[in-house]
């Protein structure tokens, strides 16, 4: 088998960059370890930006995003009891941010890439990368046939490894090639998903003695809820009666009011972690999205991100195809990196401000209580709050 790009992974970034290369006539294959049900069945991201809104839309997917998505203007930070508005649109010009959960962007994506004939291999297993320092990669992969199973191989122009941080591209590269920075966070988020209205019509990031929480959506009648929890804790020490009762205390006297309970469809616990690979290409292979980079999940930036990388990747390979030209594909990472950088920072400030750390006992609780006092009550400060939460224009800083 040939192709022009092979695509490793079939989450949010592969897919959609798949969707942008066959916009432009360029020849893609996808490759997954999993089932389509499979990917579909992880509840992660919930806010869009703009920039991510507009990529949907440029690949002719945005139908139901426009009709089912939430679009906020705002949302709350709750600390010392009490809730204060960040007023996104006001605060930046304009500009909103979508709510509509990462499983139907997916979704729209799938049946997408379905509708227009294009290959996508799910299941496709022991998945190895080959030759990417030349001009002939070639991917690997198992596939299960009548007779067992059956070893396949790809040949290609590029690998693009959109395989999510334990994906098999980057661990592929040679050692040394790579820089790697990581932070570990001694905590981890521990989220809900609930058959439940909203208990606000904004989402609720509360910073609480108690630790953080946050009161997110996927639409009026289905809420997903985070609570801060130790990394020791396991999914099934949590009753929903106690994560209930937890995330009242972590609220404020109205929000604790307003709370509706319902039956729940998913709990799990995310680990918390900051984490970059540079550069994100070596020879014919690209990194792009979580196989890249990981941020914590508090400033809503991972897919925006894996967005984003695709839509540079897509522009680069599209000029090496149209024009000859290798400047846009030796230009990626840089450009790619510069961006990354500023969400993985604004990331990890949101964190540090919003989390309980044991270690900084109750004076760090009051050094957060001091910085959020300040930023919701200058315009500055929340402009700036508002300016990094809303996301970056795609052509920012050229
Ligand atoms: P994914 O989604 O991990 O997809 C990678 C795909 O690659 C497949 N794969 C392989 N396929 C073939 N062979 C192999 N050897 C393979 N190894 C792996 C996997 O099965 C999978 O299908 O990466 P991608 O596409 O880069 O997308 C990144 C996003 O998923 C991630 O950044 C976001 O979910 C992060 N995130 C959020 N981002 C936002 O922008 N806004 C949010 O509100 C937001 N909330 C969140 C989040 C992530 C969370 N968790 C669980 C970490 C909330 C949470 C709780
Ligand atoms: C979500 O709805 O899953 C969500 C929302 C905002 C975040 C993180 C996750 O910052």
């Amino acid at each position: 088998m040939r192709t022009q790009v092979a695509i490793i992974g079939a989450g949010p970034s592969g897919l959609l960059l798949g969707q942008l290369l066959n916009k432009a006539g360029i020849d893609t294959i996808i490759l997954e370890r999993q089932t389509s049900d499979h990917v579909l069945t992880r509840i992660r991201a919930g806010v869009l930006e703009q920039v991510c809104v507009d990529l949907m839309d440029e690949v002719g997917v945005g139908q139901r995003m426009h009709h089912e998505g939430l679009v906020h203007g705002g949302f709350d930070l709750l600390f010392k009891g009490q809730r204060h508005r960040i007023d996104l649109n006001r605060l930046t010009g304009g500009k909103n941010v979508m709510v509509y959960g990462q499983t139907e962007l997916t979704r729209d994506l799938m049946d997408a890439r379905k509708a227009s004939g294009l290959s996508t291999i799910y299941t496709a297993g022991n998945l190895t990368v080959h030759d990417f320092d030349s001009h002939q990669p070639r991917v690997r992969y198992e596939e299960d046939g009548v007779k067992g199973k059956k070893a396949n191989e790809i040949e290609c122009d590029f690998i693009v490894g959109c395989d999510g941080f334990h994906g098999v591209c980057r661990a592929s590269v040679p050692s040394g090639a790579l820089r790697e920075f990581e932070k570990i966070y001694p905590f981890g988020w521990l989220g809900m998903l609930s058959e439940s209205p909203p208990v606000h019509e904004e989402l609720i990031y509360a910073n609480s003695p108690r630790g953080f929480a946050l009161c997110s959506q996927r639409s009026q009648t289905r809420s997903r809820y985070y609570l801060q929890v130790p990394l020791t804790d396991k999914v099934q020490d949590w009753s929903d009666e106690a994560f209930w009762q937890e995330l009242r205390l972590r609220l404020d006297p109205k929000a604790r009011e307003q709370l509706v309970t319902g039956p729940t469809i998913e709990k799990s616990i995310a680990p918390l972690r900051s984490f970059v690979t540079e550069p994100m290409r070596f020879g014919r292979l690209f990194l792009a999205g979580d196989a890249a980079h990981i941020v914590p999940p508090t400033g809503a930036k991972g897919l925006n991100l894996a967005a984003t990388d695709v839509k540079y990747l897509s522009s680069a390979l599209i000029e090496c195809y149209e024009e000859k030209s290798e400047a846009g594909i030796d230009h990626y990472s840089e450009r790619c990196l510069r961006r990354i950088w500023r969400a993985e920072r604004f990331s990890w400030w949101l964190t540090s401000l919003m989390h309980r750390f044991p270690e900084n006992g109750e004076m760090g609780q009051k050094f957060q209580e001091a910085e959020l006092d300040y930023l919701i009550n200058s315009e500055a400060g929340s402009r700036s709050l508002a300016e990094n939460y809303v996301g970056l224009p795609l052509d920012f800083g050229e």
